[in-house]
């Protein structure tokens, strides 16, 4: 059965031109993109979004970051995509990352490492119901 699940690619990502080539790795990886918008965001809004690491020490420095430029928001789509994603992804910290992973090609440090996936079904519902209308889940 498809799943979906929800990413980002980050500020960073964006900034430094990554984005096709992130998108490349993603597609080769047979994600099919469901919905796929490019916006900045608010600190409010990426509070909302983080709430689940309001208590963690680097809540302030990430709802920051992650306002702190234009992002893609993705839903993608295959079999065992939650999984997947995280596995294409790589490592949270990019010093820990493998070979081959988003994150290892394309990430700078563990607080600006360029993509986002979500990391349980229900995390991923909440995250394309966050940002996306179900209008725009084609
Ligand atoms: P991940 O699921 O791999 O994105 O990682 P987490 O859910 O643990 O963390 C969410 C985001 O918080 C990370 F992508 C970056 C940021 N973060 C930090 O800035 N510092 C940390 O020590 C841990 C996470």
């Amino acid at each position: 059965m498809p799943q979906r699940t929800f990413s980002i690619l980050k500020p960073d990502a964006v900034r430094a031109g990554n984005s096709a080539a992130i998108l490349a790795e993603i597609a080769k990886a047979g994600f099919k993109i469901v919905a796929i918008k490019k916006q900045s965001i608010s600190k409010t809004q990426a509070e909302g979004f983080y709430y689940v690491h309001k208590e963690r020490s680097f809540f302030g420095e990430l709802t920051t970051f992650m306002s702190s430029g234009p992002i893609i928001l993705l839903v993608l789509e295959k079999d065992n995509a939650i999984a997947d994603l995280r596995k294409l992804m790589g490592a949270t910290n990019p010093a820990n990352a493998e070979e081959g992973t988003i994150r290892k090609m394309f990430a700078a440090s563990i607080s600006e490492n360029a993509i986002h996936g979500s990391d349980a079904e229900e995390t991923a519902a909440f995250e394309i119901g966050y940002w996306f209308a179900g209008y725009e889940l084609l």
